[in-house]
């Protein structure tokens, strides 16, 4: 079990309890490995993983306070406010499309065999700006292997919830998005060892802001590929539809890859505000190739990223 606590990062005695906690949780966790012990209990055996960034994460307030769920509305603060009355239990997730074990797994089910392992990312919205979270969860592969594709099996297609009566977002009229909210990846994508499906963050469950039960984390591109409360994915032939691609499909393509060089129709991509780094005055800091996830390239040699955005 590799453990690396955050000793590095010093915690102010403003910062919140929670990111406290989760840091004292992680030195104990740390010793409690040394001995050898068997901790119980959500996230205790998650480990820090390499591909973890060392750069401080933003507060859990900051992460649950200000979210992209349109499912409950457009503003930041909407999913904070309103989230709380959806339902995540019982939850089922469907695997199909071009599979060889197609299943309805009930959550829990869906995740027994995998083990928790904590991964500090970076997240970088297309929006232009940025956090950095320690999520919970474990590589994407690890389902998909399991779920055995066929050899005809080129892209996974993700979809969300829908269920109006707990999410307002998305009785709105006009419609913001055609529902569900859809998302993609190509299956090396998928299958990329930085590809994560989150069930918690800071050591606990997802709250319902940040895509509980389920969502998708993928950190070399913009947030919007991150899909929140998964219930079905596909495994298909071709390239999937994804709901900001059918929205604006000039500003918002199906690879979106974070990439300074790429600038939005509407604003520069060059750099982003991370938040948390608050006033009038801080500077925004250089967005970087990939998110500065520079392993991934190789998926993409011999690809022309500007008309691939
Ligand atoms: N179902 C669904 N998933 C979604 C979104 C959404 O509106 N609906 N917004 C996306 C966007 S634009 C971003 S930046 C991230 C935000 O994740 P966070 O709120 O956990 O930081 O979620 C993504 N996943
Ligand atoms: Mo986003």
């Amino acid at each position: 079990m590799l453990i690396r606590v955050g000793t590095d990062r010093p915690v102010a005695s403003s910062d919140i309890t929670p990111r406290s906690l989760w840091l004292r949780r992680r030195e104990f966790l740390a010793a409690g490995a040394g001995l050898g012990l068997g901790l119980a209990g959500f996230g205790a055996r998650a480990a820090t993983s390499p591909y973890s960034t060392d750069e401080k994460p933003n507060s859990r307030a900051d992460i649950t306070s200000y979210n992209n769920f349109y499912e409950f509305g457009t503003d930041k603060s909407d999913p904070a406010a309103k989230a709380g009355r959806l339902k995540t239990k019982p939850w089922t997730l469907r695997i199909d499309g071009l599979v060889e074990k197609p299943a309805d797994y009930a959550l829990e089910d869906f995740l027994k065999p995998f083990s928790m392992e904590e991964r500090i990312y970076r997240m970088r919205c297309v929006e232009g700006w940025s956090m950095v979270i320690p999520w919970l969860g474990f590589p994407l592969a690890e389902a998909i292997k399991r779920a055995q594709p066929q050899a005809g099996a080129k892209y996974v297609a993700f979809e969300t919830l829908v269920r109006p009566e707990e999410m307002p977002g998305q009785r709105s009229f006009p419609k913001i998005i055609p529902w569900p909210y859809r998302e993609g990846l190509r299956l090396d994508e998928a299958m990329h060892p930085l590809t994560l499906l989150a069930t918690g963050l800071y050591g606990e469950p997802l709250p319902n802001q940040n895509g509980a039960p389920l969502r998708l984390v993928v950190p070399w591109k913009y947030g919007f590929k991150g899909i929140k409360s998964i219930v079905r994915m596909t495994l298909v032939a071709e390239q999937p539809k994804t709901s900001w691609n059918m929205i604006a499909p000039d500003e918002y393509g199906f690879y979106a890859n974070v990439n300074p060089g790429v600038d939005h129709p509407r604003w520069s991509q060059a750099t982003e505000r991370r938040i948390g780094e608050g006033g009038l005055f801080a500077k925004r800091r250089p967005t970087l190739m990939f998110n500065g996830y520079e392993s991934v390239a190789s998926l993409y040699s011999g690809m022309d990223l500007r008309a691939n955005y």
